[in-house]
């Protein structure tokens, strides 16, 4: 800080898993805060919807606005015809994470309640059925592995922290494998790379454990004392010998023979998969699948060994956004299928920390939905996005030097507290004190509407017991109550039977199949002859942004190089698509324009094109999520971004 400016910002090097390395995203953070295009004040519409033509009015004005409509909605409608849409663009507790900020209020309202489903929920419920949660290994631990299958995740552009201790293992021997249909710049990195066909990850666990078994090496002590369903599971393992997962997943026998014996005999074998791979609608089967492999090896043992996908469910704060004050139950919308859900008497969209038209399936509906006269739309927004150009209210939001916030991170297990450094700029507001204004505004008068920041803080800190509020603030950061090295299931799992599930009665109930097996993507099981378009499409993380946000940073902009699309030359050839010329995507959905980049990257039959362009600054007004079906993965109504048919032609 110099004279009350922000001057430079960075890493804390003592912080134990990020040793003060920034993204290449979070790097240019300060210069974004600083942006010339930073929505300062409050707006109103003046155009037509979509136009994104504002004025500028004061709080009191919008606030005035947005309570007499609020009213007039509940009155009429009652209070489900509110739909508070938000999504990740902060995952703070305070000021963001889906389903805790503002709810309280929309509680106090009767506002429908809002999943956010088009992130890592089929993964979630996948590993659920195995291990009765989503929570596996402290990645810190990788440090220890000496086999580690980096599993549909591309670890230097989407988490890149855990590189470092990557790196510690392979210095200790450790080999790496990387199973991705993207030969990526992490599959560059590792030892072995598996190109596999996607949506087909099932038969791959399956084709693995079929080796283990040749081997004779499954853990029969482990099985017997911790684990459920081993017979039904062993004969559903047995149907897969790797010349069948060859055959189903494009990988060459031998690969999975090889890696399959290093599985069987290294112990201990960590596997970090993360989201990618279940954006899929097999995507929940394959995690459930996935994480059965630590129960057949035996590695959850072993500090090093097991899967680790998201640490969320070890943070043990206590989210309550007071559901008590809903004056009766709620319906639930989804955000995977906006468009479709908007046609039902959503009356007012608030949309925060949220993108919907960059970042959502099937666009164009969106936008068609959102031209709708009779939908009030509130956003609050850093940033003139796509979203804002629909918004009847735009409310300046502040950012993270600004606000004061509680932090988890899904990959690592620590708390971390984030002070405010600066004032606002304008007249930019947090997300908890508009909706403290707003509820005033209204005379709503219920105390814990009226919460301050730290209190909140204090509220969410209950369940952490050993980590204060004031240790937090002084220190910036705490590792969860956990021991070191964490181990987690040497108590049991927290599943019904208190043991990793093979075959799940609740998996039976849900219409689901009973035992964990491979459940082939839409593109996978759909045959060439009836495939209406012919390739399948891959839209995984830029590494120069996250998801939309930083998608009108000048620098990142300029270094993602444009919208792009992957192709093999064995695709490309037949179409007359030519390296570094523009090409047009398309299906049923829609369509968006994108660089050809010829490789043998991708698969032949798979094209790949990154996300989080915004679509009113790529050329055509549109980015690859115009082709994203709102269909939904196999478990939690997922998304399936990485689940596609498309074709590609010249521009
Ligand atoms: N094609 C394709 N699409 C995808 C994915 C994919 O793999 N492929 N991945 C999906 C995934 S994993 C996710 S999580 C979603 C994310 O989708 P969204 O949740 O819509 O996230 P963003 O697109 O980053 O938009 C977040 C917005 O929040 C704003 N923002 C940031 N911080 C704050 C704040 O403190 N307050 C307020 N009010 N606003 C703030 C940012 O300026 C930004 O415009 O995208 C999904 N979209
Ligand atoms: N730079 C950057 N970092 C990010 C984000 C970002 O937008 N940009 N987004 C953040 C968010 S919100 C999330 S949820 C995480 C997501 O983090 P990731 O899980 O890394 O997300 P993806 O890039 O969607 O997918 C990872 C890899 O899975 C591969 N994949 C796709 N389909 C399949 C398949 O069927 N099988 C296999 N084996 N692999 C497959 C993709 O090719 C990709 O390389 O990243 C976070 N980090
Ligand atoms: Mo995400």
């Amino acid at each position: 800080m110099r004279d009350g400016q922000a001057v430079s910002l960075r890493g804390n090097r003592e912080h134990p898993y990020t040793r003060g390395a920034l993204c290449v995203k979070v790097n240019r953070y300060l210069e974004y805060t600083k942006a010339d295009d930073r929505i300062l004040h409050p707006l109103r519409r003046v155009g037509p919807k979509g136009s994104g033509r504002f004025e500028r009015i004061s709080w009191d004005e919008a606030l005035s606005v947005i309570a007499d409509r609020l009213d007039e909605i509940v009155r009429e409608h009652g209070g489900e015809a509110i739909w508070p849409y938000q999504g990740t663009g902060t995952l703070g507790f305070i000021q963001g994470e889906s389903g805790f900020a503002g709810r309280r209020f929309w509680n106090a309202l009767g506002a429908s309640r809002h999943d956010l489903d088009i992130c890592s929920v089929a993964g979630n419920d996948g590993l659920r059925l195995t291990n009765g949660t989503p929570a596996g290994m402290d990645p810190e631990t990788f440090a220890q592995s000496k086999l580690i299958l980096l599993w549909g995740t591309n670890t230097l552009t989407s988490g890149h922290h855990l590189w470092k201790f990557i790196q510690d293992a392979k210095a200790n021997g450790a080999h790496v494998v990387a199973i991705d249909p993207i030969r990526t710049r992490t599959a560059d990195q590792a030892d072995t790379y598996l190109p596999i066909r996607p949506g087909t990850d099932g038969a791959l666990a399956l084709g693995l454990l079929n080796v283990v078994l040749e081997e004779g090496a499954e853990d029969t002590a482990y099985l017997e004392e911790h684990t459920s369903g081993w017979a039904e599971f062993k004969a559903e393992i047995l149907k897969y010998p790797a010349a069948r997962a060859a055959e189903i997943t494009g990988i060459a026998e031998e690969d999975i023979r090889a890696v399959g014996v290093r599985l069987a005999h290294t112990r201990p074998t960590g596997i970090r998969a993360t989201m990618g791979l279940q954006r899929h609608e097999g995507g929940g089967a394959a995690l459930r699948l996935i994480a059965c492999i630590p129960g057949v090896t035996g590695d959850w043992r072993h500090p090093g060994g097991g899967v680790a996908y998201s640490t969320s469910a070890h943070v043990p704060l206590n989210v309550d956004p007071h559901w008590e004050l809903l004056p009766a139950p709620v319906r639930t919308l989804t955000m995977t299928r906006l468009a479709d859900e908007l046609d039902k008497s959503v009356k007012c969209l608030w949309v925060y920390a949220a993108n919907p038209l960059g970042s959502t399936s099937d666009q164009n509906r969106i936008r068609t939905a959102m031209l709708r006269d009779d939908l009030f739309t509130v956003v609050m927004e850093q940033f003139p996005t796509d979203t804002v150009d629909y918004a009847d209210i735009v409310l300046p939001a502040t950012m993270q030097t600004e606000h004061m916030d509680l932090h988890h991170g899904y990959g690592h297990m620590y708390l971390v507290w984030n002070e405010p450094a600066v004032e606002a700029p304008g007249e930019a507001l947090s997300t908890t004190e508009t909706f403290r204004r707003l509820a005033r505004h209204m005379g709503l008068t219920e105390p814990s509407l009226h919460a301050s920041d730290l209190e909140i803080a204090e509220e969410l800190l209950t369940g952490t017991p050993h980590i204060t509020l004031e240790r937090l603030r002084k220190q910036g950061w705490a590792r969860l109550d956990v021991a070191e090295p964490f181990v987690p299931f040497t108590d049991g799992f927290p599943t019904p039977s208190g043991r990793l599930e093979f075959a799940s009665d609740q998996a039976e109930r849900d219409g689901l199949p009973r035992v964990a097996t491979y459940v082939p993507s839409f593109t996978a099981r759909t045959a060439p002859s009836d495939r209406a378009y012919p390739l399948t499409m891959i839209t995984p993380a830029s590494h120069t942004f996250l998801n939309t946000t930083f998608g009108n940073n000048p620098e990142l902009l300029r270094r993602s190089k444009g919208p792009r699309v992957m192709v093999n030359a064995a695709d490309a050839a037949p179409r007359g698509l030519v390296d570094g010329q523009p090409a047009r995507v398309f299906n049923h959905n829609g369509e968006f324009t994108a660089q050809v980049e010829i490789t043998d990257r991708v698969r032949p039959g798979v094209i790949a094109a990154p996300k989080g362009h915004w679509p009113k600054l790529s050329p055509g007004g549109s980015n690859p999520n115009a082709t994203v079906d709102a269909r939904n993965s196999d478990m939690g109504r997922g998304a399936v971004y990485h689940d596609n048919l498309v074709d590609i032609t010249p521009a």
